[in-house]
């Protein structure tokens, strides 16, 4: 009999495994249970055809969506996945959800396995449990007896607990501290790294460098999620890194930190050691923050490239200082002309990820964005600069949810239809026509040509069926 059988779900792009139930798996495995990972994404991909896969963001991230074809497939499709489950034959099913989005996916999934054989123990857990106090994800798993223990935090320590029987409920970890997660590493041996080599030629691997954040941005949920930002060594992470490199082959490394350079001294740190022992060998991505002149020197990006930095993302978020202020991002515009410039000289590329429509955003804050764009096209036409958009999304453990007060057309569960009472006129239409005119500049500017950007073609796809559903709510209230 199998101990534990971690899942992971869809839908994410399949660039490196999933690190959550790599690392638990390695945790149970080094305290002698007989474990296994199973990514129901890679297998989801695999199964379902391209309407279905285009159309499941849509269903898993608005709770008013419904389409009954939809809907009948994917619970013909977690049926047979249940059925497979159990035929692992696991005495814990340790469901692992990355973000909220998978919640309805998982607790399709876990019904049909308590249909199949109530007996099955199933613990959910990841940042995809909410992170919000007032949980109703976990009251209705647990009161519905879907799920046998459900767990809010980091799982390197409760896991052990679990396999042993003795977590059932709902559990909540108090953050962990660095020397409790940081020895924990991922086994991978039941991942075909092969497959993971979306928008990369050769597979990568994750790695954690720190937890938390060293900011409080307002539409964030990181601070819920790990109230302290704690990190490890550079030398520490570097050895990682080289490990991986000499033992496994592995090149291409992904952080999961929520900032790589949140901690300045301990990225120059990696950096440095990397450069000392495999200079140019490694390629390294992860999310980034700008940082100022006098904080970050050009040799520090002279190390970063030769360590291997080979794309930063970065949360630009708007190009309007009073946004960014809002959102208390903390960075000025001479910040991202610096960091931008020193990226693209030594070849390194970036993503800016976009947040439009933010509560407090006016048209001239919009405008400065729109120009934001333009004063950097020039990177962008030399393939170093591309996007990530979003609207604002409005949900729960970010701190402007609780924050500033907000309507919905629908009801409290749909995440795009608000408005706020500081900004009433900028409804879901105006943000949709933000979106239009952000993607025509993007569009003009050469950051890419509108088909040849697969995000791109994804994210109008969903905010076009939200508006389909917007005006059919609007004109029948
Ligand atoms: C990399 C990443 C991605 C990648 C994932 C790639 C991949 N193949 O894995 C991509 C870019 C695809 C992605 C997408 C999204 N992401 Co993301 N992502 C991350 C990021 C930066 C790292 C994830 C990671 O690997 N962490 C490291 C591992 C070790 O941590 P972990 O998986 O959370 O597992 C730990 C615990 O959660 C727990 N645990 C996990 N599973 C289980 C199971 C059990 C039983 C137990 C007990 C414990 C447990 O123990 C683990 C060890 O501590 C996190 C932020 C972060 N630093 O974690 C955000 C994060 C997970 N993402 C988030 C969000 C919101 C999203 C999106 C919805 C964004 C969007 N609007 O498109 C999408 C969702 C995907 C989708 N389309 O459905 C949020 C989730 C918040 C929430 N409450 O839902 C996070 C926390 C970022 C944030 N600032 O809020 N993301
Ligand atoms: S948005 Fe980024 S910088 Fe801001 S708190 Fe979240 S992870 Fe940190």
């Amino acid at each position: 009999m199998l101990d534990c059988l971690l899942i992971s779900f869809p839908l994410l792009r399949i660039e490196f495994p999933p690190l959550g139930p790599a690392i638990l798996n390695g945790v149970a495995l080094d305290n002698g249970y007989k474990s296994k990972c199973r990514d129901l994404n890679i297998e989801f991909m695999d199964e379902m055809d391209s309407e279905t896969i285009q159309e499941f963001p849509v269903f898993a991230e608005d709770g008013t969506y419904y389409n009954s074809t939809l809907t009948r497939k994917l619970i013909r499709w977690a049926r047979k996945k249940a059925l497979a489950i159990v035929e692992e034959n696991p005495r814990w099913v340790c469901m692992s959800l990355l973000a909220f989005t998978q919640q309805k996916i998982c607790r399709i999934i876990c019904s049909e396995l308590k249909r199949i054989n109530p007996d099955i123990q199933i613990a959910v857990g990841g940042n995809g449990v909410s992170s919000h106090k007032q949980d109703p994800y976990a009251n209705d798993m647990i009161k519905n007896k879907i799920a046998d223990a459900v767990i809010f935090g980091e799982g390197e320590q409760i896991i052990k607990d679990i396999l042993a029987d003795k977590i059932w409920g709902i559990h909540r970890v108090d953050q962990l501290k660095l020397e409790e997660w940081q020895y924990s590493y991922p086994n991978y041996d039941d991942f075909d790294l092969s497959r993971y080599t979306e928008r990369q030629d050769q597979p990568s691997l994750g790695i954690t460098g720190s937890k938390g954040c060293v900011r409080r941005c307002t539409f964030c949920d990181v601070v819920s999620l790990w109230p302290k930002y704690n990190f490890r060594t550079g030398k520490d992470v570097a050895q990682e890194l080289i490990t991986n490199y000499e033992r496994y082959g592995i090149k291409r490394f992904q952080f999961s930190d929520s900032l790589m350079n949140g901690s300045i001294t301990a990225f120059r740190e990696m950096n440095e050691e990397i450069v000392a022992r495999i200079p140019n060998k490694i390629t390294y991505v992860g999310q980034y923050i700008f940082r100022p002149k006098k904080h970050v020197k050009e040799h520090d990006y002279d190390m970063m490239k030769k360590a291997g930095a080979h794309e930063f993302f970065i949360g630009v978020e708007s190009g309007s200082e009073r946004v960014r202020d809002h959102m208390k991002k903390k960075f000025s515009n001479d910040d991202i002309d610096f960091t931008a410039r020193c990226l693209g000289e030594r070849g390194i590329k970036q993503r800016w990820l976009f947040i439009l429509g933010y509560p407090t955003e006016t048209e001239e804050d919009f405008e400065d964005t729109i120009s934001l764009l333009r004063r950097f096209g020039y990177l962008a036409r030399q393939g170093l600069l591309n996007l990530a958009v979003r609207i604002y999304y409005n949900y729960p453990g970010a701190p402007l949810y609780d924050e500033l007060a907000f309507h919905n057309i629908a009801d409290a569960i749909n995440p795009y239809f608000w408005t706020a009472e500081i900004n009433p006129d900028m409804d879901f239409e105006a943000r949709y026509q933000r979106l239009r005119k952000y993607i025509n500049v993007a569009i003009q500017e050469g950051y890419f040509t509108g088909d040849d950007d697969e995000d791109i073609v994804n994210v109008l796809a969903e905010y076009n069926r939200a508006r389909e559903r917007y005006w059919q709510l609007k004109n029948a209230s």
